[in-house]
């Protein structure tokens, strides 16, 4: 095996590379390799300071993490910064790429940071249920101050590399050359500057209020989770205690999290989100191209995922039915680009490109020329069908052919087209170019190239990829339309909507069943379950609650009532109307109501999600449990740190 740390010596300068693809992990080889370097240009009298760089596409972009699972192995990640701080010569971090986790606190034991304009640099740790084990929240604070290191350390984002300029985080952007800007960096100015190693400096005390106010903040977001909560803990002390032994404190708050169930949840989930997308049967298939997309309907799905294509550099046509409905689908994909222009998503320039690349049309016509068009029009088989046999017409034979249906046989839309293999199903979440799951749903007859297309156009969008057998529902509204019914059950068992919503909360959902359901509207499912009446197991158990609030008119919030009532409070009210309804509900099927425990609601709506989990692995419809658990927390809410059903189920 070649080694990952490689040294080579010009002019006094030794330039440490580390080469460990994909993203130059802090493996225990490229540990050792580091130490070894620090040995050898320690000894090498001929050097006079180092320069360490990386290979590819990135500087260090954190530990293994992998090698978590596993005991520890020496050279420990401390123990080398620790050299690298304490050597005699100073070293020069250059950064390109990301500079995340572990990688950064290498970057912090060198005495400078260079780092090129499209660098960022952040301690993520936080997202995988940890914090920075190797210096971080010490070394931090000493260079940015505390409040700055906080806000890094607690929320996990990376900062631009002008970011980390003004925090003083790096010492010089440079444009042009990396390497080279660095050894002439370490030539000059590195030997002619003296600066204290982070870990001798003092650490500023931040103004008392401000900074207990940040902490407050911090804890609130925090809800539930436990490592915002260690890296205050690990703050205060690198504020209170002496550097040392605010390093020792950080360790073993470090080794305590990386045990905790929360991180094993996200660093599953990490992982699953890697995962999920990859397809056995699309190795080595190249998709097709697709510079144009087609997108079929303009209401909030379609003029979301005709924004979603915009902000990724791709040319859009929106169909409409007529000029009024294109005009308004046009304003809601205007709307979404200048709210991103003013939240500085995107500058002027990259707007007028967007808008550029934006065209309307109302006739089938104008779809001739594009590769990919997706429909998202009105959810009804026989509408989608329409759509088909027109794009049959109007495209190019070999153009991808897309529904973004929620539940509908696209093996049945599919036959609409003389060539059934050009389409998949797209299934978007709303706002599409928000939310960042994509199933990806094969009917029987796709072609792996057309699948593939569907993969690589969800990379192009930034999308998290599941792919999806075709199903009722495929797997996450299939998964949610069984627990949503089990919670219908538990109102008439005994708990009121309020109760179930608490429990869901509590457990981490962002929003209970029955508010999301106000938000969302419930006359669409009320229509469905009429559409589906007839063909219902006449033995099924069928709770009727919710159809007596649509024939009240109480279709969610657009009403002012639903589950809740919204007339005076905005966030909505219990209602003893519908308190009314269900009690009724329960004494006419002559169940006597015993109120539910919120472990008891949570462990009924779990158990629900992980037997139709199990039932979707059994039909081949999800590939993996891992892929569940990424549509569920990715798509539907679930606590990211309790890693989805399936991980849970694994934990028992
Ligand atoms: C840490 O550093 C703790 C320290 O404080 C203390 C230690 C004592 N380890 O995401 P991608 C794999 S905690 C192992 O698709 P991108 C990934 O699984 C760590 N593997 O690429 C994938 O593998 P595969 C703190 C890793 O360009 C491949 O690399 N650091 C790691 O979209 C490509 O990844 C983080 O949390 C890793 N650390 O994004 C950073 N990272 O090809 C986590 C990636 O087999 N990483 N892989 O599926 C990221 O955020 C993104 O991967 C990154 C690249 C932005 C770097």
């Amino acid at each position: 095996m070649t080694q990952p740390v490689t040294i080579s010596t010009q002019d006094g300068i030794a330039t440490v590379t580390i080469d460990n693809p994909p993203v130059n992990a802090l493996s225990q080889a490229v540990r050792q390799g580091l130490a070894q370097a620090v040995q050898q240009t320690e000894a090498d009298a001929d050097v006079r300071a180092v320069v360490l760089l990386c290979a590819g596409r990135t500087f260090i972009a954190g530990a293994d993490v992998r090698e978590f699972g596993q005991a520890p192995q020496e050279p420990h990640l401390p123990d080398v910064i620790d050299m690298i701080e304490g050597a005699s010569k100073p070293w020069i971090a250059a950064l390109h790429g990301t500079a995340l986790g572990g990688g950064l606190e290498v970057a912090l034991g060198c005495r400078f940071r260079l780092a090129v304009p499209s660098a960022r640099l952040g301690l993520p740790e936080v997202n995988l249920g940890l914090i920075p084990g190797a210096g971080g929240t010490v070394r931090l604070p000493r260079l940015v101050g505390a409040p700055a290191a906080l806000e890094m350390i607690a929320g996990g984002k990376m900062v631009s590399a002008d970011k980390a300029l003004s925090l003083g985080l790096v010492d010089r952007i440079v444009a042009g050359d990396l390497t080279q800007a660095a050894l002439e960096f370490a030539k000059g100015e590195a030997l002619e500057t003296t600066v204290e190693p982070l870990m001798a400096r003092d650490v500023a005390q931040p103004d008392s209020n401000a900074w207990e106010a940040q902490k407050a903040a911090i804890a609130k977001r925090a809800r539930g989770q436990n490592s915002p909560l260690a890296a205050i803990t690990a703050l205060e002390n690198a504020l209170a205690l002496p550097a040392d032994q605010a390093l020792a404190k950080e360790r073993e708050l470090f080794f305590q999290l990386k045990d905790d169930p929360q991180s094993l949840a996200l660093r599953h989930i990490f992982f699953a989100e890697r995962s999920a997308g990859k397809m056995l049967r699309l190795k080595g298939v190249k998709p097709r191209p697709f510079d144009e997309i087609g997108v079929i309907g303009g209401g909030t799905m379609g003029a979301g995922i005709v924004a979603a294509c915009l902000l990724a550099g791709l040319r859009v046509v929106m169909l409409e039915r007529d000029d009024d409905s294109l005009s308004a689908g046009q304003e809601r994909v205007q709307n979404t680009l200048a709210q991103s222009h003013k939240r500085g998503l995107i500058d002027a320039d990259a707007l007028a490109r967007m808008q550029g690349n934006f065209s309307g049309a109302t006739d089938y016509a104008a779809l001739g020329t594009a590769d990919l068009v997706i429909e998202a029009v009105f959810e009804d088989m026989a509408v989608k069908k329409d759509v088909f046999t027109r794009l049959d017409a109007a495209t190019k034979p070999d153009a991808v052919l897309a529904t973004n249906t929620s539940y509908l046989d696209i093996a049945e839309i599919a036959e609409a087209v003389a060539d059934p293999s050009r389409v998949l199903g797209l299934h978007f979440f709303s706002p599409a170019y928000i939310m960042k799951l994509l199933e990806i749903v094969h009917p029987p007859k796709v072609a792996d190239d057309v699948l593939a297309t569907g993969f690589a156009l969800a990379k192009r969008l930034g999308k998290i990829a599941v792919p999806a057998g075709v199903c009722d529902g495929f797997i996450g509204n299939r998964i949610m339309s069984a627990y949503r019914r089990e919670c219908d059950y538990m109102l008439e068992d005994g708990a009121l909507p309020q109760d179930v919503d608490a429990a869901m909360r509590n457990f981490g959902f962002a929003m209970g069943i029955f508010a999301m359901q106000d938000m969302a509207g419930l006359d669409i499912a009320w229509a469905m379950r009429k559409r589906q009446a007839a063909t219902r197991p006449a033995d099924m158990r069928y709770v009727d609650i919710p159809d007596q609030l649509c024939e009240l008119g109480r279709f969610g919030r657009k009403t002012g009532a639903g589950w809740y009532d919204y007339s005076s409070d905005p966030k909505g009210a219990p209602d003893a109307l519908v308190e009314g309804i269900i009690t009724k509900a329960s004494a006419d099927k002559g169940i006597t109501r015993v109120p539910l425990s919120a472990d008891e609601i949570m462990g009924r709506i779990i158990g629900v999600m992980q037997s139709e989990g199990r039932k979707i692995l059994a039909e081949g419809i999800a590939q993996s449990p891992e892929a569940i658990d990424v549509v569920m927390v990715n798509g539907y809410g679930f606590p990211r740190w309790r890693g989805g059903p399936m991980f849970m189920a694994g934990m028992e």
